[in-house]
């Protein structure tokens, strides 16, 4: 399989498939302007670092742990086909199936620009279609240089329209949580879901001192990390996203999940989501397709 994938794929310098112990299949990323590690698994981007950064913009827990069929903690987990808890289903997995099962590569290529573009495609099992028995494509392009840009599309391939949930859940890496803030979001419209679920209004940038867990609707809004300690920016731009999910566990949260990286890498770590989320999901019509597109890079503060 790794052979096959790196004579068909492969691209001396760039971009080489290889087998990580855990037996999951890992896409490493190398150009001048960046690099980058991605899981095939639930095509989920687990590592990204632009060359004008000393540390990574996109985190990953200490405590990671790569294994068939489970979520990896860190990186852009790929929330679909419904966001959080399914509505009807509760054995159904949180944030949907796509993060769990295998992709398969479809394309890679270097662009004129230099970065390095890698296309996966969701592969469809028994299993998804228990859970999710709609003819459809799920793909994932990656380009990865200074800037990181991914593009979620669903394709309706059958003759009824369905309703998707969906997040690129990125995990951003900062020096402390208690030092950042995140702007954009001023005079959102947000669910708080800590101690219930409660519709708020943002006032002015985002701090943190506590559990945060929060998912503002009908914003389209680019948003941006200030990060104090390390001295940077962060800029999440997006289109096809009209939710965006801010969350940090905090302490309590963070031990009891366990794979945050202890004893306190849950403060190094901020999730700021690009979503289609509670009455922010999305209709794709039979014969249509739908593009959530995210935009990364860091910049000086
Ligand atoms: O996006 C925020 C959130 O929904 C939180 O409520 C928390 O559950 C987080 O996702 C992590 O979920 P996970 O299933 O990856 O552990």
């Amino acid at each position: 399989m790794i052979r096959e994938l790196n004579t068909q794929f492969g691209i001396k310098g760039h971009l080489e498939f290889v087998e990580d112990a855990s037996g999951l299949i890992l896409a490493k990323i190398s150009n001048d302007q960046g690099s980058a590690s991605l899981c095939l698994q639930g095509a989920h981007l687990m590592s990204w670092q632009p060359r004008s950064q000393k540390v990574p913009v996109v985190w990953l827990s200490k405590d990671a742990k790569l294994a068939v069929g489970k979520s990896i903690r860190g990186g852009a987990p790929v929330c679909w086909p419904w966001f959080g808890a399914h509505a009807t289903e509760s054995a159904f997995p949180g944030h949907g199936f796509a993060r769990t099962v295998p992709w398969r590569v479809i394309e890679a290529g270097q662009d004129v620009g230099g970065e390095t573009r890698l296309a996966l495609r969701l592969v469809a099992s028994d299993k998804t279609r228990e859970q999710w028995p709609h003819a459809c494509n799920l793909d994932l392009n990656v380009v990865v240089g200074e800037t990181l840009r991914m593009e979620l599309i669903t394709e309706n391939t059958g003759s009824s329209d369905f309703v998707i949930g969906e997040a690129l859940h990125t995990y951003f890496q900062i020096g402390d949580i208690g030092a950042v803030s995140v702007g954009g979001l001023e005079g959102c419209a947000y669910w708080d879901k800590v101690g219930g679920s409660s519709l708020k209004k943002q006032e002015g940038e985002i701090r943190f001192s506590g559990e945060t867990d929060r998912v503002y609707i009908d914003t389209s809004a680019e948003c941006v990390i200030r990060d104090e300690k390390l001295k940077r920016r962060i800029h999440i731009a997006k289109s096809g996203s009209h939710s965006t999910v801010v969350w940090t566990p905090w302490i309590e949260k963070a031990n009891k999940m366990g794979d945050m990286g202890q004893p306190d890498g849950w403060r190094e770590m901020l999730c700021v989501e690009s979503a289609n989320a509670l009455e922010n999901q999305v209709k794709v019509a039979a014969g249509n397709r739908h593009t959530l597109i995210v935009e990364y890079h860091a910049a000086p503060l």
